[in-house]
């Protein structure tokens, strides 16, 4: 059901992408931090020897690749530039560039499941950007003609529920809430009822940020997944993590801890336009062998873009 998005986004050459900044822009810090740390790191040098890998392990594990990518990227590129016997230092950089880009793990098309609504449970860490990315992806999923009904789940905050319902009139998107305080679950209840009853195609729950240790939220996560399949066995058909790409490494170990506990299937990973160094993004991918759905590279309603492997990668790689 989602072939139509990607459609929309790989055919999209409209006036409104004109001003749109272009991915490479965005992503300026995790460039610096990877593919111009690198072409430094190869200027003037002679050979592939120990002492260029291990500045090169140094540059991975400072743009939070994390050392245990790291450790496997420099080991299949020690193993291959002795193999191919690249004597040349300059055909690194392509090297690592192919390295980096297949331990990427890319799907945008979630679920094969043809559910109507189909569900989209968002959960994550506070601050991670579940809210603004439920936004964006409201506008995004209506531009490829679908549908949107937005659940207001995160019923411990006024301001929460104030918020969804925000970026639910900019699109023109129904926003189901209750009163704060309420059950989480029930919201989505009601929600999927409502739903049903419209004949809405997408229904996105958005959640309160919690962190894995807290055991009575995961069990309002456990109680929620509970409670909708009452509705359809199948959903939620996505659970979406949301992590914040500025976490760095602290975004790789919340990922490991919420795929222990709850059954994610997509990663998004926000605000990689900022400070981010770009590296976490192949970390946990590699570690949780999870697809990437979408990354965010700014506030603004369009910045949320469904991510494509090799345009990343082309993109912090000159
Ligand atoms: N620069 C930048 N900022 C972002 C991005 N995504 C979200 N933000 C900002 O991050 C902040 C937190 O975003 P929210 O969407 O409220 O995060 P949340 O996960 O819903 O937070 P809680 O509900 O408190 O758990 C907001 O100021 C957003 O504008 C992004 O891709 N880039
Ligand atoms: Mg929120």
């Amino acid at each position: 059901m989602f072939n139509i998005f990607k459609k929309r986004h790989t055919e999209n050459t409209s006036s409104e992408n004109k001003s749109k900044p272009t991915l490479r822009e965005r992503l300026t810090k995790s460039r610096e931090k990877i593919g111009d740390s690198l072409s430094s790191l190869l200027l003037g040098k002679k050979s592939i020897d120990d002492d260029l890998l291990e500045e090169l392990e140094t540059i991975l594990i400072s743009a939070d690749i994390g050392l245990k990518t790291t450790d496997q990227v420099i080991e299949s590129v020690r193993q291959k530039s002795s193999r191919k016997d690249l004597s040349d230092p300059s055909s690194l950089y392509n090297l690592v560039k192919e390295e980096l880009l297949s331990i990427i793990v890319e799907d945008n098309e979630m679920s094969e499941i043809n559910a109507k609504p189909f569900v989209i449970l968002v959960v994550g860490v506070n601050g991670a950007g579940k809210t603004t990315s439920i936004g964006k992806l409201a506008k995004s999923f209506q531009q490829a003609g679908k549908t949107v009904m937005l659940a207001a789940a995160d019923t411990y905050r006024a301001a929460a529920v104030e918020q969804l319902k925000v970026w639910g009139e900019r699109n023109d998107v129904p926003v189901v809430a209750q009163s704060t305080g309420s059950d989480a679950a029930s919201v989505i209840f009601d929600a999927y009822d409502s739903a049903k009853a419209k004949g809405i195609d997408i229904l996105i729950a958005d959640t309160a940020g919690r962190l894995h240790t807290q055991k009575n939220l995961m069990q309002e996560l456990e109680k929620i997944d509970r409670v909708i399949k009452k509705q359809d066995p199948q959903a939620p058909h996505e659970t979406m993590l949301v992590v914040d790409g500025t976490a760095g490494q602290n975004a790789l170990n919340q990922a490991i801890d919420f795929n222990k506990l709850l059954n994610i299937t997509g990663i998004t990973i926000t605000k990689l336009d900022g400070t981010a160094k770009g590296g976490v993004l192949f970390s946990i991918s590699n570690e949780l062998k999870l697809p990437i759905r979408f990354i965010g590279v700014g506030e603004g309603i369009d910045d949320l873009r469904v991510f494509n492997a090799k345009k990343f990668v082309d993109a912090i790689f000159n």
